[in-house]
């Protein structure tokens, strides 16, 4: 009788510690809801939230509520944000190991990039996140798909960007591929592109169909949508490191394993998101330009000299994943 109530007291006891312990979660997102990585991250919460009864939770706060994603980084690095998803462009600035991943042309293609990021330098780049002083930890990578140039003039060569103003995610290597690429790079939170192509502040931009279409940039007039496919940047889901270390290891674990299948399940949400969204912009007069992006690659090769050097070995790795 007394170990029955011994072991009862135990068990109340471990419940209340653990509810003590009930963490609900900020998760941050520059895009709307609906938008494929917002959808993927909700589902992750309610994983979470069942496989760890209850002590994991997530509160969505999507469409930039919380700031653009230099700022949405910051409060994620002192636990004001528990969770985001930015692309990797911004966080070059703050952890200049995963830069690798953000030089143009680095990827042959998007089922390259996928390959890469699935396998042991996607977990590498994670860990080096982690490991840095950022005081964030890398959770899973989801698809960004390729980024094209979208302008008011179309563009077909280097040469058609000359004079041309084009916005540019925060990090000086992006304003570098820029203007290699013929064009000058404008570095712009994602925020504020829109009244900039509006008044002309700006005259293009670039990105993935699903960001255009979701953004109206396209109805700015930049509706010429030259298929230059320079830069594949996965996007990263991360973990203030504040809130993870507040986790049991048990608790870590269901995060990581939660965020890995958030990965493949945003993949799927994305590629039917790129279809649709490219589907609709066409039927709203975008002109999608195919061209030969090969005098674009050969353009920003000194940007792969500059930046690659630090990272050689790695940029061997990567050419040789098939
Ligand atoms: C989108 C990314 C988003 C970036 C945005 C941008 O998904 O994370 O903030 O581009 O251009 O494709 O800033």
């Amino acid at each position: 009788m007394r170990l029955m109530k011994t072991l009862l007291a135990c068990a109340l006891l471990a419940a209340t510690g653990s509810a003590a312990l009930a963490q609900t979660m900020k998760a941050a997102d520059v895009h709307p809801a609906g938008y494929p990585t917002v959808v993927a991250v909700e589902n992750m919460g309610k994983k979470l939230d069942a496989a760890t009864q209850g002590r994991i939770k997530f509160q969505m706060l999507p469409g930039s509520v919380l700031g653009g994603e230099k700022e949405m980084i910051e409060q994620t690095q002192v636990g004001a944000i528990q969770i985001l998803r930015t692309s990797l462009g911004p966080v070059g600035p703050v952890v200049p190991e995963v830069n690798v991943f953000n030089m143009p042309f680095v990827f042959r293609s998007i089922a390259h990039m996928r390959a890469v990021i699935d396998g042991p330098i996607g977990q590498e780049l994670l860990d080096k996140l982690s490991a840095s002083p950022a005081r964030m930890v890398g959770l899973a990578w989801m698809d960004g798909g390729s980024r094209s140039l979208y302008t008011k003039k179309p563009v077909r060569k280097p040469d058609d960007l000359k004079g041309q103003k084009i916005r540019m995610m925060g990090n000086p290597l992006f304003v570098d591929t820029m203007n290699a690429m013929g064009g000058n790079g404008i570095s712009m939170g994602f925020g504020e592109v829109f009244t900039a192509l509006q008044t002309g502040v700006i005259d293009g931009a670039e990105n993935n169909p699903p960001s255009l279409f979701t953004t109206n940039h396209f109805k700015t007039g930049a509706k010429f949508y030259t298929q230059t496919n320079h830069l594949i940047i996965p996007e990263i889901l991360v973990m203030s490191k504040v809130a993870y270390d507040k986790l049991s290891a048990a608790d870590q674990a269901a995060v990581k394993k939660a965020a890995r299948e958030a990965q493949l399940e945003q993949r799927t949400l994305w590629d039917a998101a790129v279809a649709d969204y490219s589907t609709k912009l066409k039927a709203e007069g975008v002109e999608f330009i195919e061209i030969d992006s090969k005098p674009f690659f050969d353009a920003t090769a000194p940007v792969r000299a500059k930046y690659g050097a630090a990272y050689a070995d790695l940029i061997k790795r990567i050419e040789a994943v098939r």
